[in-house]
């Protein structure tokens, strides 16, 4: 558990997962999933997960995955900070606490998709990127097309980021 400038930021548990669903409804910007999706990542990936608590309020939560295929690739799902507490560096934060973790030793890249609109997960992986001084490429990821025709869903373009040193 870190706690920086009275924001304590460690691993989440089950318990995490409906205020984290809370978090991600009225943060607006990313795709609510349901509540048992943040409540099962709170659980089977927490090691993978970083939840940012002011005294009892949930402020942040990081969601990622180690991918399936084994090559070394953290897959970041969304970064979250609540509207109160934006440019605080609270989602910068929550990232160098996941890379710190024992469960990341062996990551050499990050993957996240981001949509055009999402300004400030950009700026987080780009900027992230130059401080950790790897190269970030931005490619196409899931296009609009492929999205459901009446789910109005922007495209996503794919950040990877590596290899890290
Ligand atoms: C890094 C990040 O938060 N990406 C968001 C992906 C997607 N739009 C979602 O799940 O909200």
């Amino acid at each position: 558990m870190k706690v920086i400038s009275g924001i304590r930021y460690g691993m989440p548990n089950t318990d995490d997962g409906a205020n984290v669903w809370e978090l991600i409804r009225e943060a607006g910007r990313l795709d609510l999933n349901s509540s048992y999706c943040y409540m099962m990542l709170c659980d089977y990936f927490k090691e993978t997960c970083v939840v940012a608590k002011h005294e009892d309020e949930t402020v942040g939560f990081l969601s990622a995955l180690c991918s399936p295929r084994d090559d070394g690739t953290l897959f970041v799902w969304q970064v979250a900070v609540s509207m109160n507490h934006r440019r605080k560096g609270i989602g910068k934060k929550m990232l160098h606490t996941l890379l710190d973790r024992e469960s990341c030793r062996d990551i050499r890249f990050i993957e996240t998709t981001i949509s055009q609109d999402n300004l400030a997960s950009r700026h987080l992986f780009i900027g992230l990127a130059a401080e950790r001084v790897a190269p970030c490429t931005i490619s196409s990821g899931y296009e609009k097309e492929m999205f459901p025709s009446d789910s109005q869903h922007e495209a996503e373009q794919l950040f990877r980021i590596g290899p890290l040193l």
